[in-house]
């Protein structure tokens, strides 16, 4: 049985390495989410809530999920017994509308704190079968193609096995022809977009058929599902759905419409573990490949991403690239690392995530902290 007693939220500053810029703005600070779950057994839990500083990815930030979870989604799991961590997003979900990124902060933590509690690894838990995780990593938009270049080959020298490049009007067609000249015809390449194209440039994405993507990822607004089926049926790249894909329907949707070929799922953006395993059983049953995203997480975010990638279906590489990609220093250890096969390994040889926080660590970085109880 597993009841929730204690939750506390915190935020927490971390500072990437470099800036890294998308079509719709640039970061250069995180500031973290972090949650801390106990049950009334006195198990403790960690999950994180991805929802960035500004809503140019999702309608939801930092300051909006705060508020959710204070408001309307902690006092649903404070003191509920559920049967299993799987009945935690129906009880946040029922008459809450949206708010997918902090439903899944407080959903994953409860599946964090079941593992624990079972003793297994959240990997498992959730139905992982793997015990390595092939990796990719995201290119910011760089300022001319050369730079491009260069980042792609240090990427690829480290191990990854995907190399995705963001791209927008203007830094698109040249940038990615130059890496796929520079870097030969067998390298695992993509784009994303994240929605800077409407369905008028079709014409201008066919320029890209070329350079024979794996994939590009959200060219279209996130509720352009028709439009994206229409862009499909004009380009030969497949196209990978993001922004758009909010809940198992969305996906069937976009199966049935034809609206894309492959889904990123980020576990933070359809509400958690439930929601995520459902998509990729759906995309399993039929023949969608699936891959895990990232949003920068810390430690603690991406040990919830490593676990679910994990499961089967996952058969392209994720954007869960090791701790030193990001950060000077990670807040869990022992940090995360990718071998020189480009694979982050699963641990599988601890109850829960696997990792342990770094709580000093955690205390001294935080800028602000509230907490509730049963
Ligand atoms: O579209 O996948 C995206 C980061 C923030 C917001 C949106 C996206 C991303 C990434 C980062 O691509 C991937 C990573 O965490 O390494
Ligand atoms: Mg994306």
């Amino acid at each position: 049985m597993l009841t929730i007693t204690r939750l506390a939220l915190r935020e927490i500053h971390l500072a990437l390495k470099e800036p890294f810029r998308i079509s719709s703005g640039t970061i250069s600070q995180r500031r973290v989410c972090l949650l801390e779950l106990q049950s009334a057994d006195g198990v403790v839990g960690w999950s994180e809530c991805v929802a960035g500083e500004q809503p140019n990815y999702s309608p939801e930030t930092i300051d909006t999920a705060w508020h959710a979870i204070r408001e309307w989604l902690a006092p649903r799991v404070l003191g509920q017994e559920f049967a299993h961590p799987g009945d935690v997003f129906a009880a946040l979900d029922h008459h809450v509308r949206g708010h997918l990124m902090a439903k899944a902060g407080v959903e994953m933590g409860c599946w964090d704190v079941a593992a624990r509690q079972q003793g297994m690894p959240l990997s498992r838990l959730l139905g992982g079968t793997r015990d390595r995780v092939p990796t990719g990593i995201s290119i910011g938009i760089q300022r001319t193609p050369d730079a491009l270049v260069e980042r792609a080959r240090n990427a690829v020298a480290m191990g990854y096995r995907k190399i995705k490049m963001k791209i927008e009007p203007g830094s698109d067609v040249a940038f990615v022809g130059a890496v796929r000249d520079a870097l030969g015809p067998g390298l695992h390449l993509m784009a994303d977009a994240n929605s800077a194209y409407a369905l008028t440039d079709a014409g201008h994405l066919k320029e890209l058929d070329p350079f024979h993507l794996i994939m590009i990822e959200q060219p279209l607004d996130r509720e352009d599902l028709l439009r994206h089926a229409k862009l499909q049926r004009l380009i030969e790249t497949p196209i990978c759905l993001d922004e758009s894909i909010t809940s198992v329907d969305r996906a069937a949707d976009m199966i049935e419409l034809g609206a894309g070929r492959i889904i990123n799922i980020k576990p933070g953006r359809v509400g958690g573990f439930t929601v995520s395993k459902r998509i990729h059983d759906l995309c399993q049953a039929n023949g969608i490949p699936v891959w895990c995203g990232g949003m920068f997480e810390s430690g603690v975010g991406r040990a919830h991403n490593v676990a679910l990638a994990s499961l089967p279906n996952f058969s392209l590489p994720g954007d869960v690239s090791p701790s030193a990609r990001y950060w000077e220093r990670d807040i869990v250890n022992p940090e995360w690392t990718m071998d020189d096969e480009g694979m982050v390994h699963v641990p599988l040889h601890a109850p829960g995530f696997g990792v342990s926080v770094d709580v000093g660590r955690v205390d001294d970085l935080t800028v602000r902290r509230e907490e509730w109880r049963a």
